[in-house]
């Protein structure tokens, strides 16, 4: 068995190159990749996110530990993608995080996995205007777009991004959102098509409404 707890420190204090290593020994033994990303790097990063929150720990070093977590990431990443290589491409995703935020470990993840569960995907990368969701789901045709929050304080502008849509008149595509303050009641209330609290059920909702999109 790995030693998470060890490798959670290890994430918590930034250090890239040994998450690095120990993800890929973890893998090498044969340990299951969700259990990894869970028990190895998601846990380091829940601990690094209450430090945060109480002032134990400041920007810089939860830079530094979401680098360790990229890293670590970086070795899951084509096993997330190759897990679902069999399935035919359900659909065509476009996903961002919106305007004002900045967080993308969560819709990289929800990326990845969807990407191995077969979706063409189109990454809008991180403070994602109503108008780039817009102009870039017109020009791939997407079959579901995808928004990220991690603020509350950028949750409302999701709102924007769903009535940009209907306001432009956009048919055929699926609104989808999530990030950790995001609900499925956030979601009902401003007209999204649904929501999803991690990236496996992210996937499946986009699995779910992609046979619906053009409804
Ligand atoms: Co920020 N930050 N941060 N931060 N940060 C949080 C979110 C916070 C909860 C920390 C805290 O106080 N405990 C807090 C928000 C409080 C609030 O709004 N109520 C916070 C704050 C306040 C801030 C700043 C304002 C701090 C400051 O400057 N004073 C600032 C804002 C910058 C900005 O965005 N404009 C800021 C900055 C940063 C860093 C840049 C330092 C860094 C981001 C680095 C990066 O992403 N490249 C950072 C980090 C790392 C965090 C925490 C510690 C970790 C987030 C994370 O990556 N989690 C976070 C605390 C926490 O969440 N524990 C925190 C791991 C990731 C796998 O989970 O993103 O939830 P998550 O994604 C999940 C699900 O939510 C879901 O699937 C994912 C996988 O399971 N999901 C989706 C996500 N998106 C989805 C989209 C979907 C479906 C599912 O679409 C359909």
């Amino acid at each position: 068995m790995p030693d998470y707890a060890l490798m959670n420190q290890y994430l918590y204090e930034g250090k890239a190159t040994e998450v690095r290593e120990m993800t890929e020994k973890a893998i090498d033994d044969g340990f299951k990749v969700n259990e990894v990303l869970n028990e190895g790097l998601i846990a380091g990063m829940s601990v690094v996110g209450e430090d945060f929150k109480h002032n134990v720990l400041y920007v810089p070093e939860v830079l530094i530990a979401a680098r360790a977590m990229k890293a670590g990431m970086s070795i899951l990443k084509p096993l997330l993608v190759a897990s679902g290589e069999d399935s035919m491409s359900p659909g065509v995703l476009v996903m961002g995080t919106v305007k004002g935020d900045l967080h993308d470990i969560g819709k990289n993840l929800v990326l990845m996995m969807s990407e191995g569960a077969g979706f063409e995907i189109h990454d809008l990368g991180v403070d994602t205007s109503v108008d780039k969701f817009l102009e870039k789901a017109k020009e791939v045709g997407a079959t579901i777009v995808g928004m990220s929050a991690l603020l509350t304080t950028t949750m409302p502008y999701m709102k924007r991004v769903v009535d940009g849509f209907k306001e432009a008149g956009v048919e055929g595509t699926k609104l989808a959102i999530g990030g950790a303050p995001v609900s499925q009641m956030f979601a009902d209330e401003i007209g999204a098509d649904g929501y999803g609290a991690d990236a496996p059920s992210a996937v499946s909702l986009f699995k779910e409404l992609a046979p619906r999109a053009g409804q």
